[in-house]
């Protein structure tokens, strides 16, 4: 069973469930913790951040970046979406629960590499797209559109007629690009570009659908209109933010 409860619910670092997350569900950095716990079936606590108003328990949990997401197990914080990724694969191994990096070394450095690049050149794209953050429009798209297009060619070459990045389940980096899917779709709503183009890209939008749904993801991955309406909310809480300032 999955419990949602406010962070000020949350009675201090040891309490609660033996597994937290401190999150916001639209943020595609959570949607990556949450789908790696029930990738591995294990039962976790959200606590669903306010924007705008970081908690307490936020800021004690990661005073360094004050960031979410934040996992929680047993008390103990970690930080950073693909160290919790690499964190609960190593805590959560055993034959009866798929693996989220590949055994291979040379196959994790290079999901590692295409992971890190994604974060790199989508995520400022997306936010610039989605009008979050200021940034030339055009560029933006183009950065989006040439990190797609590498992404099309490394699962042509890596995938080897698999279903996913990681082989016949998913993995690491198809947790890491997933978690991107939701606000790629929010953003052809929200700036009217085609981004996850089927003709242009046969191979990773058929990866995307089946990403979707995947029993891991389906249920928290947002529906785009939730997201579309979010940006705008984000948005606001932003502007009134800066204007307080
Ligand atoms: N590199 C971090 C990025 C996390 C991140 O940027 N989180 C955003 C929400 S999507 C956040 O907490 N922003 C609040 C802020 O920047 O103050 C990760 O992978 O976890």
């Amino acid at each position: 069973m999955v419990y949602i409860l406010k962070p000020e619910m949350a009675s201090n670092d040891g309490g609660g469930a033996a597994v937290r997350v401190i999150g916001v569900w639209a943020s595609h950095f959570a949607i990556r913790v949450y789908v790696a716990l029930k990738l591995k079936g294990v039962e976790y606590e959200s606590l669903e951040e306010v924007v705008g108003n970081k908690s307490e328990l936020l800021l004690k949990s990661n005073p360094v970046h004050k960031k979410i997401p934040v996992l929680i197990h047993h008390g103990k914080p970690i930080a950073e979406s693909m160290i919790i990724l690499q964190y609960i694969d190593e805590v959560w191994a055993s034959d009866d629960v798929p693996a989220i990096l590949q055994a291979d070394p040379y196959e994790r450095a290079l999901q590692r590499f295409w992971a890190q690049y994604v974060d790199d050149k989508i995520a400022p794209a997306s936010v610039i797209l989605r009008g979050v953050v200021k940034g030339d429009v055009d560029e933006a798209a183009a950065q989006v559109t040439t990190a797609l297009e590498h992404l099309e060619e490394a699962f042509a070459k890596r995938g080897q007629g698999k279903s996913y990045f990681g082989g016949e389940d998913i993995g690491y980096l198809d947790i890491v690009i997933g978690s991107h899917l939701g606000w790629l779709k929010a953003v052809e709503t929200i700036a009217g570009v085609k981004v996850l183009d089927e003709t242009k890209l046969p191979e990773l939008t058929a990866w995307a659908q089946r990403f979707y749904a995947h029993h891991a993801v389906r249920d928290v991955m947002p529906e785009t209109d939730r997201l579309v309406q979010f940006n705008a909310y984000l948005i606001d809480v932003l502007r009134a933010k800066a204007s307080s300032n």
